[in-house]
């Protein structure tokens, strides 16, 4: 038998409702359909983009799965509905995001999906808890790791909170 484990980053983020149930229901529902290997700290986050809406709760997990990835996006997808996010509605407020980071080392460019997730090199919320669990994690485009990447962030870690 021929089991192929591919490793996974996922960015999780919440600014509705009870964010950190959100998450951690989220990551119960991902353990129902693959193995979740490292998760980071949660932290509480400036949202970026739209600066008028509530701050967010953003971690990163590590996952072991044999989905491919767009079956992986439809899990994704699957649970922020279960969670009740509502489709469409483009960076308005949700009650969970998550977000494919990495896929192995694969790049993937179709209309649905992008991987390595376009914006992450430059997104504070993503690769301060990145870091921490992958510090030495390539970026397949730019081989720069994510250690790396933090470092050179323009705007630096500001906004960026470790709870507890
Ligand atoms: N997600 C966005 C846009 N802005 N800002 C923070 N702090 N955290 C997020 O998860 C986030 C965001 C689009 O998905
Ligand atoms: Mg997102
Ligand atoms: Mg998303």
């Amino acid at each position: 038998m021929n089991i192929e484990l591919v490793t996974v980053y996922l960015g999780i983020g919440s600014n509705m409702g009870d964010r950190k149930e959100n998450i951690e229901k989220a990551i119960d529902y991902l353990s129902q359909k693959l193995r979740v290997t490292e998760k980071s700290s949660i932290y509480d986050t400036e949202p970026v983009g739209i600066r008028e809406q509530p701050r967010f709760l953003n971690m990163v997990c590590q996952v072991k799965t044999m989905l491919k990835a767009a079956d992986l996006l439809v899990l994704a997808k699957a649970i922020e509905s279960k969670l009740g996010r509502m489709p469409g509605k483009r960076n308005s407020p949700r009650p969970i995001d998550i977000d494919i980071l990495f896929y192995g080392d694969e790049i993937i460019n179709t209309p649905e999906l992008r991987i390595p997730h376009p914006r992450l090199t430059h997104r504070a919320f993503v690769l301060v808890p990145l870091a921490e669990i992958a510090p030495t994690l390539v970026h397949p485009l730019n081989r720069k790791s994510a250690g790396e990447l933090l470092k050179e962030l323009k705007h630096g870690v500001q906004g960026v909170l470790r709870l507890g």
